[in-house]
């Protein structure tokens, strides 16, 4: 583990009196099973699948229903406790790392589709339905829910709506904003309110479902989701594209879609990514960067998709294969590599940092050349996967020794000024969270972050509700 990448914020401690209090508060309110204290219970509440090391929670609740994060959420505020509320804990950039110390809020517990509607089309969850699950459930009904980040088999609903969550699908379907049509949620205090709606369109005052979707925890705590659901595609194919190089991968993307055709999916794998699957995958040992790229529809217009993007992809100079996954078994293959790819490129080095900057698509060719040049200069070893149908990038930067961490935080700050400068966002879908909070100032302007302080104030106006998260500490390191 390492804690110097970024630095974390500074976030004010409860004092041991409140602590004392509001444990015994909690535990005379919710019953002992839900709370839990002690080092040993509480430790592996403190981080998440970022690199960085958060400080152990006093108290974690384990809420089992709407009442139980209310009533967390009016102790925690009456006796100034941070809270730090969690889902699954798989997030990359710190935000449901616990800080503060205080209670961690855990949402894993409720469960439950409430509901799957195939005349509306929508469904209602909980926040800790995991993913995976409810996609296989929607499945069942015929019906598709698309936000499909890699970490489907375990991160949960509560989670991807914090975060916005994204993954390859995202390409032809959007992010998770797009399917979040209402939220139940708590404020700090134990307010409940419903926001949005259970129609698919309605404009009635501000879209504050859309500002709470994305907010990372900071502005309430969801007890229920109503979800956008749409039919399930009747047959998807999956191709495989190889090239000499991710340069002539990337203009294969930038050719797809000036040639208007929108697969679903439309991901990229450079020469080192590449090399870390070729144990699990037969790949031809000419190429050195892949494309996955998935398609789908019905019959006869699936054919003619595939077909066109055949062509256009096998015209693209430095091109070495294209092939189609031949059945069901295939296709599984091909994804699990890609889904593994985040944990087997861990396994490279002692330390690796993965970033999800995004840029214009036409950008893509240029924001490589660019990487390429960091990492040369600053000799640090890196390699590149993701979305670049979206220009969403994990740019990763591995190293093994410690006091290469100057290197790797210049390699970083440069990443994040070049993409900025392309005319690109800091993350595409892990959020600012903790770990790219010291850049934001990169992008944004001093009145559009104070204007989101301000927000975050009146929504909680102690700054207790998962503090040190998003917002930059003064004197921060990207000015
Ligand atoms: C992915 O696309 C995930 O695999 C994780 O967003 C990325 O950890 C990573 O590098
Ligand atoms: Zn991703």
């Amino acid at each position: 583990m390492n804690t110097e990448l970024p630095q974390i914020r500074f976030a004010r401690l409860a004092s041991p009196s409140s602590l004392e209090q509001v444990k015994i508060a909690l535990d005379r309110a919710l019953g002992g099973s839900k709370v839990l204290v002690g080092e040993s219970a509480c430790a592996s509440y403190t981080n998440d699948e970022s690199l960085l090391e958060g400080r152990t929670p006093d108290v974690v609740v384990i809420a089992e229903t709407a009442e139980d994060i209310a009533t967390t959420l009016a102790l925690a505020e009456r006796y100034e406790v941070p809270v730090t509320p969690r889902a699954a804990g798989t997030g990359r950039t710190g935000g449901a790392m616990c800080v503060a110390g205080g209670i961690v809020l855990a949402t894993h517990g409720m469960a439950q589709i409430k509901d799957i509607n195939r005349e509306d089309l929508i469904a209602v969850v909980q926040p800790g339905v995991v993913t995976g699950h409810f996609h296989k459930a929607c499945e069942a009904e015929g019906l598709f829910f698309p936000p499909d980040p890699n970490s489907a088999d375990m991160c949960m609903i509560g989670g991807n709506v914090a975060e916005n969550a994204g993954g390859p699908r995202a390409f032809k379907y959007g992010v998770t904003r797009e399917y979040v049509l209402g939220l139940e949620v708590v404020l700090m205090g134990g307010r409940t309110l419903r926001t949005g709606k259970r129609t698919v369109k309605g404009v009635t005052g501000y879209d504050v479902t859309s500002l709470l979707v994305g907010s990372e925890g900071t502005l309430g705590v969801f007890t229920e989701v109503t979800l956008r659901l749409i039919p399930n595609p009747p047959a998807v194919a999956t191709v495989l594209a190889l090239f000499d190089d991710v340069h002539a991968a990337a203009i294969a993307v930038s050719r797809i879609i000036a040639a208007k055709l929108v697969p679903r999916c439309l991901e990229l794998l450079d020469r080192a990514t590449l090399d870390a699957v070729r144990k699990e995958l037969p790949i031809d040992p000419r190429a050195g960067a892949m494309l996955l790229l998935e398609v789908d529809g019905e019959g006869e217009g699936l054919d003619a998709q595939l077909e066109r993007l055949g062509e256009v992809v096998m015209a693209v100079p430095g091109v070495v294969d294209v092939v189609a996954a031949q059945d069901a078994a295939q296709r599984a293959r091909l994804w699990s590599a890609r889904k593994a790819l985040s944990l087997v490129t861990r396994k490279m080095a002692k330390h690796k940092l993965s970033e999800d900057v995004v840029v214009p698509r036409s950008r893509v060719p240029e924001l490589l050349t660019r990487v390429d040049r960091i990492g040369e200069e600053t000799r640090v070893r890196h390699l590149t996967y993701g979305h670049a149908g979206d220009g969403n990038l994990h740019v990763n930067f591995l190293w093994d020794d410690d006091e290469h961490l100057p290197r790797v935080e210049e390699a970083t700050l440069r990443l994040m000024r070049e993409t900025i400068a392309l005319g690109g966002t800091l993350s595409g879908e892990h959020g600012i969270g903790v770990t790219k909070a010291a850049f934001l100032p990169l992008e944004q302007s001093e009145g559009l972050i104070q204007l989101q302080r301000d927000v975050k104030r009146v929504f909680d106006p102690k700054d207790l509700l998962n503090p040190g998260k998003i917002f930059p500490t003064v004197g921060h390191r990207s000015c």
